[in-house]
């Protein structure tokens, strides 16, 4: 009977979970419309201001890269006593620079919590200012209206039950460390989080890479959430899917949004929803000697370039001990919000662009049914004070100048684009917007895309144009323009000479798109040298704890051994761990030579001495090619691969170009005994 009661009550609150959880769409509307918001990240590491030990390039990794003894470190408590925080201040300088919501760190990785948790000692009511600063946060943020978001970490280097242990932390015995008695105490913080400061937007979790996290703790992690509040959206770094900085997840994994972080996406990716997440400038955690700020320019055109490709933009702050927001931070925060205030229409609730590439600038869109609005944000105001826009198709309605309080312009349909007129200045150099209204959605002829394996070749290059529409394609390989009696694109084009292709979209003879170009050229391909005799490669090992490739030749290698090809040995996981792959490549006829390199942590490749590929920093694995031109005979080939905690890869493929990838053989391999 009891069985049969309990049975019930599961299955109610299955219903009534199913039932409150909005529809995706519904959950993600306010954070789409948002586009812009602030990232906080605050807590103990702020109080060293970034130097430790004469030391001065920390951040809020301080307790890992200056290997503080967890003792030492909760010394820092005493000393957090912020008593200039003003969370109003904050939340305030937060919307007057145009964003909408905010995500501050809750806990980082060295476990310190910036609210007063009951299941820990290890927070904010432990140190002299005993005030619960994210319910002061919330407060404000309530009464501005802005969104209070949580970061949470799952990696927690301070929590006895927490795994792994810091490498180098040899005096902090595992014990009797119970990593599910950890995951019941991340789960009652975050529990706190989302049941005592009032409806939260998002959790945005962190610190998912190492190896104790998996699937099913991340997705009972998003379970949790959802279930304590439904609204809540929660970031994709809740599981362990993301594919290093890059910041997205392979199907199947919990997360409602991709976080690339550092760096913005190539191209936007249609129904994915993604934020990139970057520092103003080159540490998330307070540091007073980092001068390297990006400019109030770079920082707008990011914005812009995001929202162009349909992602938000969270730029950070990394408030100092006393509670006050570095003056850098807010120097720019007051510009980034005067320029939002006349063009913030640009940004919030817009799509990203219909066109490929503009090169004046970028474009977001808004879509009506009876009419729609390209936001046009040139960085490049032209000099002629005519602004081309390619490929446009719709009737357009309207253009003014948002950046110069809605100043009407003349425009007029040229070709294959539309060309606006332009007053002889721009009003804001560093991002002027227009505001072009068009009939309908608007349609977009795309111009065709220059495909080949590199630009470089050494006897020819096979180039293929393409384009998602039907649309006829006409081309030129001497670098003359593109017209009705130029060449139809049928079958791929061969190249032997150095040249430049042009390539254009025809609509029943008429041009309708811009024209793509590109540069071929013909080289020599690299010079050869002999090829030893003794067969595999050197390989040198080397220990230390990095976050992007060192100079392996400024070090000491622990180790030396002969190997048979590149890449690891099956189960290999070793951590802090540097390689050197080294050896002589043999190749038996001259040729363009593609290859690719595959790494968790970075790695690079050499040939002749020259970087090919770099794969560098702290990533899971991801893959990069490139080419060489290399003639018959040896090549002098270097493989260097770092790994700094969690999962391992490396692998290299090579071919001729236009083969397939695949490992290179042994065969090809060999090395110099007494090389040094
Ligand atoms: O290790 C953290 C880092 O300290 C910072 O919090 C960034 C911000 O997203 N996330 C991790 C690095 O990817």
């Amino acid at each position: 009977m009891r069985i049969l009661l309990l049975m019930l009550i599961v299955a109610a609150c299955l219903v009534s979970y199913a039932r409150s959880a909005p529809p995706d769409d519904q959950r993600m509307e306010w954070w789409r419309e948002a586009r812009f918001g602030m990232f906080i990240h605050w807590g103990l590491y702020s109080v060293p201001a970034g130097e430790w030990n004469g030391q001065t390039g920390h951040g809020e990794w301080i307790r890992t890269t200056a290997q503080i003894p967890l003792e030492q470190y909760d010394q820092l408590l005493e000393r957090f006593n912020p008593v200039e925080f003003d969370a109003d201040a904050w939340v305030k300088m937060a919307k007057d620079a145009g964003m909408k919501y905010i995500v501050i760190t809750s806990k980082h990785h060295d476990g310190f919590a910036l609210f007063d948790s009951k299941v820990s000692d290890f927070d904010v009511m432990a140190t002299p200012f005993q005030r619960d600063i994210m319910a002061e946060l919330a407060a404000a943020c309530e009464r501005e209206g802005i969104v209070m978001c949580w970061y949470h970490s799952i990696m927690d280097w301070h929590h006895p039950d927490y795994l792994p242990r810091r490498t180098w932390e040899t005096n902090r015995p595992v014990g009797d460390a119970d990593f599910e008695r950890f995951v019941e105490y991340l789960h009652a913080q975050v529990t706190e989080l989302l049941t005592n400061y009032g409806p939260i937007g998002i959790m945005w979790f962190d610190g998912e890479w190492e190896a104790t996290w998996n699937h099913d703790r991340g997705q009972a992690l998003y379970d949790l959430c959802r279930r304590l509040q439904p609204d809540v959206i929660v970031n994709n770094r809740v599981d362990v899917g993301r594919g290093g900085m890059a910041g997205f997840s392979d199907d199947g994994y919990a997360g409602d949004y991709g976080t690339p972080e550092q760096e913005v996406p190539a191209t936007g990716l249609p129904g994915v929803d993604w934020e990139t997440c970057m520092t103003m400038n080159t540490h998330w955690g307070w540091n007073q000697n980092d001068t390297n700020w990006k400019s109030t320019q770079e920082l707008i055109r990011l914005l812009v370039d995001i929202a162009s490709k349909g992602g938000n933009f969270l730029l950070n702050i990394g408030p100092r001990a006393d509670g006050t927001f570095p003056p850098q931070s807010v120097t720019r925060l007051q510009e980034i919000g005067n320029w939002m205030k006349l063009n913030g229409e640009s940004i919030y609730g817009t799509t990203a662009s219909p066109f490929d590439a503009l090169p004046w600038g970028r474009c977001t869109m808004r879509t009506g049914k009876e009419t729609s609005t390209l936001y046009l944000h040139v960085f490049d105001w032209p000099k002629d004070g005519v602004l081309l826009v390619p490929g446009l198709g719709s009737p357009i309605r309207s253009a003014r100048l948002l950046s110069d309080n809605d100043r009407p312009l003349a425009w007029e349909r040229g070709d294959s684009d539309v060309r606006i007129t332009l007053p002889p200045l721009a009003p804001d150099a560093r991002c002027s917007v227009i505001a072009l209204e068009v009939e309908g959605t608007p349609v977009v002829y795309e111009a065709p895309t220059i495909e080949a394996i590199s630009s470089q070749f050494v006897d020819s290059a096979e180039v293929s144009l393409s384009t998602r529409s039907k649309l006829e394609v006409r081309f030129t390989t001497d670098g003359s323009e593109v017209g009705p009696d130029s060449a139809v694109y049928r079958a791929p084009i061969r190249v032997t000479s150095s040249g430049v292709v042009k390539a254009q979209s025809f609509d029943r003879g008429r041009a309708v798109s811009a024209v793509t170009s590109r540069a071929f050229e013909k080289v020599l391909p690299w010079p050869s040298r002999s090829v030893p005799a003794r067969a595999g490669l050197l390989e040198l090992t080397y220990r230390g704890d990095w976050n992007k490739l060192p100079d392996f030749s400024a070090l000491t290698p622990t180790g030396s051994r002969l190997v048979a090809e590149f890449g690891l040995p099956a189960g290999f996981k070793e951590e802090s761990v540097g390689l050197v792959q080294r050896g002589v490549l043999r190749i038996d006829e001259p040729g363009m030579y593609q290859f690719m390199l595959t790494s968790d942590d970075g790695a690079r490749l050499y040939i002749d001495g020259r970087l090919v590929l770099d794969n560098d920093g702290l990533h899971s694995p991801v893959a990069v090619t490139g080419v060489a031109p290399l003639n018959s005979g040896g090549h002098d080939i270097r493989v260097e691969w770092f790994n700094k905690s969690g999962g391992v890869a490396l692998e290299l493929k090579m071919t001729r170009a236009g083969g397939a990838l695949a490992p290179i053989d042994p065969a090809r391999l060999t090395h110099e005994e007494d090389r040094p």
